[in-house]
């Protein structure tokens, strides 16, 4: 494991251990990572509606032909049914005009604005990969705020249903897998979900609870995403909760300041989603975020990928440095130089491990 004397200095709690005690093994790895998402449930981002939905598309405009004829682009709007009612929302789809097969290959935005093209979403560049895109826009899901009123936080609201505006997000996504699954033009094998920031937190939230998103895509996620919390630089449990209550469970706060008593720490949602593909994108002035934390939390996740026989990090024993790139497990991890932003850069490393 890189950085072991780190991790153990910062006091990781051990993630091939059950809460019980047991050893973890390949055996009995799903089990434990059905553990690592309950833990996360309970301490952090809080818990999904336990019932199945049923979803349905209908089309809000005419596909149009899209980056000078080689995509189409659909506008639907998504209808979710449950126990409280209906629920709908815009869901953008962008594939290649031609698919191979029939069939392409397709990355799921959770975005921050709604436009099309966006600075976050370089559709055509995707798209001359031979990947589609599909995008929703977080807002209209619930809003980003500490209110429980708006959407689906209406719907299904707190305290009675016990989860967070994070994990509200991440359940969007899943309902928007769901109508996927309807269509006969996705390579269910190659489906990945991305996100930025907050989105980046939530991107991870979502592959550790749904295993049909075989990539997860976390861009400059940090705190209370993809970087380990114990004695983390930049935004600390106390800071994220005081600002944004709302993204998480009260519970949460009870580790402000508290962090050594936590009994996970973010390298549980990163291994949550082994062992299909994880990418975690780090940005060297994103100190707020912590680089060295982000990189620490793969180097402890990667055990998970290890344990099932498969490449995990494949990276090195220091801490990372502007312009690493290691992409050649299925955790990856890579630090772009500059700041805080989902650039071209990132989409592009995050493609160059879907694609292969
Ligand atoms: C910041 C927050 C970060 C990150 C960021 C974002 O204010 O402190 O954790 O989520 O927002 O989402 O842009």
């Amino acid at each position: 494991m890189y950085l072991k004397e780190e991790l153990e200095r910062r006091g990781v709690p051990a993630l091939l251990k059950f809460e019980d005690g047991r050893e973890v093994t390949a055996e009995n790895w799903e089990e434990r990572r059905l553990e690592l998402v309950d833990i996360l449930s309970r301490e952090e981002y809080g818990y999904m509606p336990d019932e199945k939905f049923k979803v349905s598309a209908a089309e809000a405009a005419k596909p149009a032909r899209d980056c000078a004829g080689k995509a189409v682009t659909e506008r639907l709007t998504l209808t979710v049914s449950g126990s409280k009612g209906d629920f709908s929302f815009p869901l953008l789809i962008c594939t290649p005009a031609k698919k191979p097969g029939g069939k392409c290959p397709l990355v799921l935005l959770i975005n921050f604005r709604p436009d099309f093209p966006d600075k976050y979403l370089p559709a055509e560049e995707i798209i001359d990969r031979g990947v589609g895109v599909a995008m929703i826009y977080y807002n209209d899901i619930a809003l980003d705020k500490n209110e429980w009123e708006s959407g689906i936080a209406g719907m299904y609201p707190r305290p009675e249903y016990s989860w967070s505006k994070i994990t509200m997000w991440a359940w969007a996504a899943s309902r928007c897998m769901d109508y996927f699954e309807t269509r006969n033009d996705i390579d269910f094998e190659r489906v990945g979900v991305a996100g930025h920031s907050r989105l980046g937190k939530t991107a991870l939230w979502c592959g550790a609870n749904d295993t049909r998103f075989k990539y997860v895509f976390a861009n400059n996620s940090g705190c209370s995403g993809d970087a380990i919390t114990r004695c983390k630089r930049g935004e600390t449990v106390e800071i994220i909760y005081r600002a944004f209550p709302f993204w998480f469970v009260p519970k949460y706060n009870e580790y402000a300041g508290r962090e050594q008593d936590m009994p996970f720490d973010q390298h549980f949602v990163v291994a949550a989603s082994a062992p299909r593909v994880v990418v975690c994108g780090a940005a060297e002035e994103d100190i707020w975020a912590d680089p060295e934390s982000q990189y620490l939390s793969c180097c402890a996740a990667s055990q998970a990928w290890e344990l099932l026989g498969e490449k995990g990090l494949i990276g090195v024993d220091r801490y990372p440095e502007p312009g690493d790139i290691f992409t050649k497990g299925k955790l990856g991890f890579f630090m772009r130089p500059h700041a805080h932003y989902f650039s071209r850069y990132d989409w592009n490393r995050y493609l160059d491990c879907f694609l292969i």
